[in-house]
């Protein structure tokens, strides 16, 4: 296996989330259809893998394990991307029905660190269900992307690894999700805490702000030599007040950025090999 040179950087296009309604956004990618063309559209753009939340006919979110498991196979045809699904699905979403998800066998799946009030709603993760999630994530033979909202996370991280063990495919990658009502802020001081406090078996990790914090987060990341998350689910103005016209928009202006940065997007064989999953 040969190593990913330093200069690349992963981009990961989190396009849909489960947040957005298709009535406030129509250009949020909702159908299959719409997910498939996005993530075409975003691989050409330089991302390498793509944080997946589906919607069910009417456009709400599902974990629907049916729709989840066409969603990987299409995703696999028509693009080479690495696919993660995403286990958090929505504020709503029961826990049982958030472990299977990875019965639809996707590459890689999030996994969050801890429970954290995200606005008005709670998101759960009790430590019993990252535990239990974690180890069927070992089993199964999907590589976790450990989402870390809060500092706590971090330190919840050191504990999880410290029970279990390394994850499938041997590399610890996290991302960072700042500027969540509820978690920690988007700023570059909150970014080098919960860098500087990562375990030291973690091999790569990304960070995305929310909302007006995407831009702030986006910058410190490159300045600390970090992986960029981007997309629709976390931002959907592309400047004050103008809304994001498509994900490969957002996906075009990390590349930009880290550019200027000297980093050059890794091919998608080089986010395989990142993660592990080589
Ligand atoms: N939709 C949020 C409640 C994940 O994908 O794992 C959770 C979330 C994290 O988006
Ligand atoms: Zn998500």
């Amino acid at each position: 296996m040969t190593d990913v040179p330093a200069d690349r950087i992963l981009i990961t296009v989190a396009p849909t989330g489960a947040e957005t309604s298709k009535a406030d956004c129509p250009q949020l990618p909702t159908t299959l259809a719409e997910l498939v063309a996005t993530a075409q559209a975003c691989e050409a753009a330089g991302a390498a893998m793509i944080h997946v939340h589906i919607r069910d006919a009417e456009h709400r979110p599902t974990l629907d394990l049916g729709r989840l498991t066409e969603t990987v196979a299409a995703l696999r045809e028509s693009t080479d991307l690495v696919v993660q699904l995403s286990t958090g699905g929505s504020v709503h979403d029961p826990l049982d029905q958030r472990l299977k998800v990875l019965d639809a066998a996707p590459d890689s799946c999030s996994l969050t660190m801890g429970t954290t009030n995200f606005g008005d709603d709670v998101f759960s993760n009790p430590w019993p269900f990252v535990c239990e999630l974690y180890q069927l994530s070992q089993e199964r033979r999907v590589v976790p992307e450990f989402e870390l909202f809060d500092l706590g996370h971090v330190h919840a991280l050191h504990r999880l690894l410290d029970k279990f063990g390394l994850p499938y495919g041997g590399k610890v990658h996290c991302d960072l999700v700042m500027g969540v009502p509820g978690g920690m802020p988007g700023t570059a001081d909150a970014l080098v805490a919960a860098v500087q406090g990562l375990p030291e078996v973690v091999t790569s990790w990304s960070a995305t702000g929310i909302g007006r914090s995407t831009l702030p987060v986006m910058l410190a990341s490159l300045a600390k030599g970090g992986h960029l998350r981007v997309g629709m689910e976390d931002v959907l103005t592309i400047s004050r007040g103008v809304p994001v016209d498509s994900n490969a928009q957002l996906v075009e202006r990390a590349v930009s950025a880290a550019a200027v940065a000297q980093r050059t997007p890794a091919s998608t064989a080089e986010a395989r090999t990142l993660l592990g999953l080589t």
